[in-house]
């Protein structure tokens, strides 16, 4: 599943794109700032799925993720990702929570920390969009909408390097 999730990573978003998400999401709750929330659209049928987001913590004191929760999913957990001896990618869920740096923002992102979803009841399709509840130590919990983007097979257009200039951008987005 990772081995997409890098792809996805390689393929990227034109960066107008990302901009325009992080303009639209940026909804200051208690110091925490989520932006550019996305899952990645699973296989069809699939029970799991991977979301990811940045959070910023604009705060003056530490915070942490604590909990994630969504009504599409049974269950909802922070994954973190290493290598192990033996070059193979492996994720774990991240035991007592990500800390979130005052100042600092936080990338979940594909071959990265994720947001797993498991035992998935909905169809997560591309271009459709999941409310997810984030539950932190401090800030007031956020609901904060996902948009499922697709996998490059699911592209149409050929180049997808990220080049703004490409004539062949999708214009109501990936
Ligand atoms: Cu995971």
């Amino acid at each position: 599943m990772h081995d997409a999730m890098t792809v996805v990573r390689r393929a990227g978003f034109p960066a107008v794109f990302w901009v325009a998400v992080a303009a639209a999401q940026e909804v200051p709750d208690g110091g925490v700032v989520l932006s550019r929330s996305w899952i990645a659209a699973p296989p069809p049928g699939a029970a799991t799925a991977a979301g990811y987001l940045a959070i910023a913590n604009d705060g003056e004191t530490a915070d942490r993720l604590l909990s994630v929760s969504a009504g599409f999913a049974g269950k909802a957990e922070i994954h973190g990702v290493s290598i192990d001896a033996h070059g193979v990618m492996r994720m774990r869920p991240v035991e007592g929570g990500l800390t979130l740096a005052p100042g600092e923002t936080v990338i979940l992102e594909p071959g990265g920390y994720h947001v797993m979803f498991t035992g998935v009841l909905e169809p997560l399709d591309e271009g459709s969009r999941w409310s997810v509840t984030l539950g932190f130590e401090h800030a007031d919990d956020i609901e904060e909408d996902f948009d499922v983007l697709g996998r490059p097979a699911g592209m149409s257009h050929g180049d997808a390097t990220g080049d703004a200039t490409d004539a062949h951008d999708p214009g109501d987005g990936p």
